[in-house]
C-alpha cells in the first residue's frame, strides 16, 4: 500500500544486496565469479559498442561496412582490413586510469573471495588495477601481441605501434605471404582462448556471480550467467537490464552506473574507505 511504501526506507534491491554483503562478511560466500564488459571502462574514456550515440557501432557510418560487426569479423578483415585500422588507434589502450569498478574486482581478490574474473574487455585495465593475472580470463584476448591472420607469423611490436598510430594496415613480412597483421584480440568468427573453456566449466563452483557493464549480447560469454547453479545469487550492476538476470528469485539487479553500483555494494560490505583508497593508489 501507499503507507507501506512510504515507510520503507530501503528498496528490495538494497535489502537483497545487504543480505549478500553479509554473507560475504561472515564467510559464507568465498568464490565470487565476475563477468565484465565494456561498461566498466566507459568511465575511463573508452566507448562501448552498443550504447546509443556514444557507442562505437553508432559511429561507423563513414566506413561503409556491410553491417557494424563486420569491422571485427575475421572473414571481412581477411579481405578488407582497412576499416579496422582506421579506428584501431581509438581502440588501442593508452595510459588510462582504471575505474573504481576495476578497483572493486581487485578488492575482492585482496579479500580472498575472488574465484576468477572473466573479462570481455581488451583494454587491460583489470591488470593495471592490480587484479592478479592468474585470476583474469581474457575471453576476447588483448593487444599485447599480434600475428599475421593468414600465415600466423609474429609481427614486431614497434611496427605494429607505428601502423596503429598512422592508421595504416600492417602487412606480414614473410616472403610471398602479405596477409594483414591482426592483434591477438578475438574477432567474431574466431575461437576463444582455451582457458575460457577450462574456466567456464568451473562457473558452477561460484557462490556468487557479479556481472557488470555488459549487454550480454555476445556469445559465448553471454551464456556464463546461466551456468551459475540455481539458488546461487547473481548480481547485475549495469545501466540497463541484460541477459536473463532478474529471472531467478535470488537475482539482484542494481541499475545505474557501474561505479555507483560498486560504491553501494562497498558501503554494504563496510569496504568503502578501503575501496576508495585502493582506487586512489593507481
Ligand atoms: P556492449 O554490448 O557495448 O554493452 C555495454 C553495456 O554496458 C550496455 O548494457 C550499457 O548499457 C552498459 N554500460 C555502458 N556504460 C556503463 C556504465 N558506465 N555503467 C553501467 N553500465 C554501463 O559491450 P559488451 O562488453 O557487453 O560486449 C562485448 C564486446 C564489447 C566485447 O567483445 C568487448 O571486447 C567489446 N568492447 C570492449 C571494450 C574495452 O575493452 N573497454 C570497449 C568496447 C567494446
Amino acid at each position: 500500500t501507499e503507507n507501506r511504501s512510504q515507510a520503507t526506507a530501503h528498496t528490495d534491491e538494497e535489502i537483497d544486496l545487504q543480505a549478500i554483503a553479509s554473507r560475504i562478511k561472515n564467510g559464507q560466500i568465498t568464490r565470487v565469479v565476475v563477468l565484465t564488459g565494456a561498461g566498466i571502462s566507459t568511465a575511463a574514456g573508452i566507448p562501448d559498442f552498443r550504447s546509443p550515440n556514444t557507442g562505437l557501432y553508432d559511429k561507423l557510418a563513414p566506413l561503409n561496412l556491410p553491417y557494424p560487426e563486420a569491422i571485427f569479423h575475421i572473414s571481412y578483415f581477411s579481405h578488407t582490413p582497412e576499416p579496422f585500422y582506421a579506428i584501431a588507434q581509438a581502440r588501442h589502450p593508452g595510459n588510462l586510469k582504471p575505474t573504481i569498478s576495476h578497483a572493486f574486482i581487485a578488492l575482492l581478490a585482496k579479500k580472498n573471495v575472488l574465484h576468477f574474473a572473466f573479462t570481455q574487455n581488451i583494454d587491460g585495465l583489470e591488470q593495471d588495477m592490480g587484479v592478479p593475472v592468474d585470476k583474469i580470463i581474457w575471453a576476447h584476448g588483448n593487444w599485447k601481441s599480434q600475428h599475421c591472420w593468414k600465415c600466423k607469423a609474429e609481427y614486431p611490436e614497434d611496427s605494429m605501434k607505428k601502423a596503429i598510430r598512422e592508421g595504416e594496415v600492417p602487412y606480414c613480412q614473410q616472403p610471398e605471404c602479405g596477409g594483414a597483421v591482426k592483434p591477438n584480440v578475438v574477432f567474431f568468427g574466431q575461437s576463444l582462448p582455451l582457458e575460457f573453456d577450462e574456466k567456464q566449466k568451473l562457473v558452477p563452483e561460484a557462490d556468487l556471480m557479479l556481472v557488470m557493464g555488459t549487454s550480454l549480447k555476445v556469445a559465448p560469454c553471454s551464456q556464463l550467467p546461466r551456468l551459475v547453479k540455481e539458488g546461487t545469487p547473481r548480481v547485475l550492476i549495469n545501466i540497463e537490464r541484460s541477459g536473463d538476470i532478474g529471472s531467478r528469485k535470488e537475482d539482484v539487479c542494481v541499475l545505474g552506473s557501474c561505479d555507483d553500483g560498486v560504491r553501494k555494494f562497498a558501503d554494504k560490505l563496510g569496504w568503502r574507505d578501503e575501496l576508495e583508497a585502493l582506487w586512489s593508489s593507481v
